[in-house]
């Protein structure tokens, strides 16, 4: 493997937020430059159009997902059923890379494909039991540079956290992010390009 792969250590920038351990990293090396791997991505995988139930209501959610995994790593997060795809080669190649950054091993993914700016996700945290007490996630954002806004769940008087995640950038969160604070990406006011965001889990069962 080169050098390259492993950014060091001291490239993950700290973001500061209260009861959150959240690091950024500009620039995760890929095989081909990000816009390239977004393209390939938005051509291959077999995106989904799922609807979701909000206060008794049916919705078609506002992005299209795919979910990628080892065999039997399923994953249900509201109230929807993801059987996992198998790994490709290309997904892999991304993989092997974030866990060098991350210095862990993830054992699935969650796509996310944000057409324009009409697309978004809602605030939410990645707390599902089967993600485990104080799970580590590893983000990875292609294509249009979008607004990630972080706002904790009990402190009010505590300010929304927002990120602008380039492309080819690394979020990791982990500690007690999930357990204190939400997260979601919200819609643009005017039009932009499209967006895939990789999300790597370790799935517990
Ligand atoms: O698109 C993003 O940056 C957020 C994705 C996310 O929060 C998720 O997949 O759970
Ligand atoms: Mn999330």
């Amino acid at each position: 493997m080169t050098a390259d792969l492993f950014p060091t250590r001291e490239s993950l920038e700290h973001i500061p937020i209260k009861e959150a351990e959240v690091y950024y990293l500009r620039h995760l090396p890929l095989a081909r430059a990000p816009h390239i791997v977004m393209g390939q991505l938005i051509d291959e995988v077999p995106w989904r159009a799922e609807n979701i139930v909000v206060w008794g209501r049916i919705y078609a959610q506002p992005r299209l997902i795919a979910w990628y995994g080892d065999v039997g790593k399923n994953y249900t997060y509201s109230g929807i059923y993801l059987e996992a795809l198998p790994w490709t080669e290309a997904l892999l190649d991304i993989k092997k890379r974030v866990e060098a950054v991350a210095r862990t091993d993830f054992n699935s993914v969650l796509l996310n494909y944000y057409r324009d700016h009409r697309d978004s996700m809602g605030l939410h945290s990645d707390d599902e039991p089967e993600l485990g007490e104080r799970p580590i996630l590893a983000s990875l954002s292609l294509g249009e540079e979008r607004t990630f806004v972080l706002k904790h769940k009990r402190e009010k008087s505590l300010k929304p956290v927002r990120l602008k995640l380039a492309s080819g950038s690394l979020l990791l969160m982990k500690g007690d992010t999930q357990r204190c604070w939400k997260h979601g990406i919200g819609k643009e006011t005017g039009p932009c390009g499209p967006r895939v965001n990789l999300t790597f889990r370790r799935i517990l069962t």
